[in-house]
């Protein structure tokens, strides 16, 4: 399984940095890369190091990551929207895009800071000798400063995405209302490339992908300037990634000496867990949802949807108990299945109209979600939830040969195989030790060994 996952990562990287899947996301994306960079440490924490590296080469000058960042080898058309649609060098230029590599203007998850401090763990001595972690520092600072001033919509503290690409989880049933005021761009004015690869009962159909064709090229001719869009949501999975990095980024601070710094930053990362329970728990529910800032009047409307983003949460040390026992109910009653009918967690309600096994983010269980639930389980105390839902990923992953995503009750693959998160992750479950989690962001004793490698066989660039 290790080197089948291995070889998946090799054969997915270009040099600098790894593809999700050499046919269907031939570039650079944002939070794949923090996600395969968690696996690839295991194998060479050199070639991790230069992953996170190399996207925060593309970040702009206003502090955003780009969510993709462009190979200039591949041709135009093997993926759309391709670069001359972003056009990120000139469209971007007030926001500080930089003139030598070619992104997207919009964001994703900011997984990173949890990435780059993992990685430091993996190899401490490299990192220090390479000054990784104070070479990623400002970086990442920059990064959440952009998150947390210039995208909070809302006023309250949180960000929000202003694309549903952003958030990551694309087609969940979770943006149907909010897309729905969004009048889709003529199909005939662009070439879907994910057809050429991808089953199109599986992806998402053309009124949805005219919607984001439109809302994207609105925010490319506003200059990727912030605040006006058609679409602005405060999402939980979004704001608890980003609060989980918070906590990272202490972490990153504490250990370049920065100690000021790193307990301002550790109170306001639990200060916000507090502001994601006021604005997005929904106590009856037992679940997180969305806030819609477009809908209803003033703050928005929470949209009724259980999508896994709900869930994700977990994630954070400083949830208060009610929450968290809430959040284990839920994953393990009829809407998610955890540890009954479903092998792994499914993106979306199982019992919901708009559930499908198959199709895009609207149903089907994703690799990354899983990971993150199996860290939020184990870090609750959920020791033996969080083994069965290790036992599961490990099995799904081998058996579907690290499928994009897959049936959440039976396992059988959908989308790409070898792909990037699905092969780290795997890989990171196998080789991680769970006793040392407690150095990670939120962890309580300093300094344990770091993880055990087996690095033959992977030469590092
Ligand atoms: C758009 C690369 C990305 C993931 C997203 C996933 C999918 C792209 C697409 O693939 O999105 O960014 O073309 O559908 O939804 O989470 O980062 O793997």
């Amino acid at each position: 399984m290790r080197e089948r996952a291995a070889e998946a990562l090799r054969a997915n990287w270009t040099g600098t940095s790894t593809v999700p899947s050499r046919q269907l996301y031939p570039h650079q994306w944002s939070w794949d890369s923090a996600f395969i960079a968690i696996g690839l440490r295991h194998l060479s924490p050199l070639r991790a190091q230069l992953e996170l590296e190399t996207l925060f080469r593309a970040q702009w000058g206003d502090g955003r990551v780009p969510h993709i960042v462009f190979n200039p080898a591949v041709p135009l058309d093997a993926y759309f929207p391709s670069p001359d649609f972003w056009r990120s060098t000139t469209a971007g230029r007030a926001a500080g895009a930089p003139g030598a590599v070619q992104t997207s203007g919009i964001v994703q998850p900011p997984v990173h800071a949890l990435a780059v401090w993992l990685v430091h763990r993996a190899d401490p001595g490299l990192s220090r000798a390479r000054s990784f972690l104070a070479r990623a520092h400002p970086r990442l600072a920059a990064w959440h400063r952009y998150l947390l001033d210039r995208r909070d919509a809302g006023g309250a503290g949180l960000a929000s995405v202003v694309h549903p690409w952003e958030q990551g989880m694309d087609n969940s049933p979770c943006w149907d209302a909010p897309l729905s005021r969004v009048t889709p761009t003529d199909p005939a004015a662009y070439r879907r490339a994910d057809l050429d690869h991808g089953a199109p009962e599986d992806r998402p159909t053309d009124l949805d992908y005219g919607r984001y064709v439109r809302l994207a090229a609105a925010y490319r001719d506003r200059r990727y300037a912030d605040g006006a869009g058609e679409f602005a949501v405060e999402d939980p999975s979004f704001n608890a990634l980003l609060i989980s990095s918070e906590y990272a980024l202490a972490r990153i601070e504490a250990e370049l000496g920065l100690h000021e710094a790193s307990s301002a930053r550790e109170a306001r990362a639990q200060a916000l867990t507090w502001t994601l329970v006021e604005r997005l728990w929904d106590p009856a529910e037992g679940l997180f949802f969305s806030r819609d800032l477009r809908s209803g009047h003033g703050d928005g409307e929470l949209v009724p949807e259980r999508g896994v983003g709900g869930l994700v949460p977990l994630i954070l040390p400083a949830l208060p108990h009610r929450v968290a026992t809430a959040l284990v109910r839920t994953a393990c009653g009829p809407h998610f299945g955890l540890g009954g009918p479903a092998r792994l967690v499914p993106s979306y309600d199982l019992t919901g109209s708009a559930f499908d096994p198959r199709r895009y983010w609207r149903g089907p269980a994703w690799f990354n979600t899983n990971w993150l639930l199996e860290r939020g389980l184990r870090l609750h105390g959920e020791r033996a939830r969080a083994d069965g839902l290790r036992r599961a990923l490990l099995d799904v992953a081998g058996e579907s040969g690290f499928a994009e995503y897959v049936d959440p009750y039976t396992g059988r693959g959908c989308g790409a195989r070898g792909f990037g998160w699905s092969a780290a992750l795997a890989l990171d479950l196998l080789l991680d030790d769970p006793a040392g989690r407690d150095e990670e962001p939120h962890g309580r004793s300093a300094d344990v060994a770091s993880v055990a490698v087996k690095r033959e066989g992977f030469r590092d660039v």
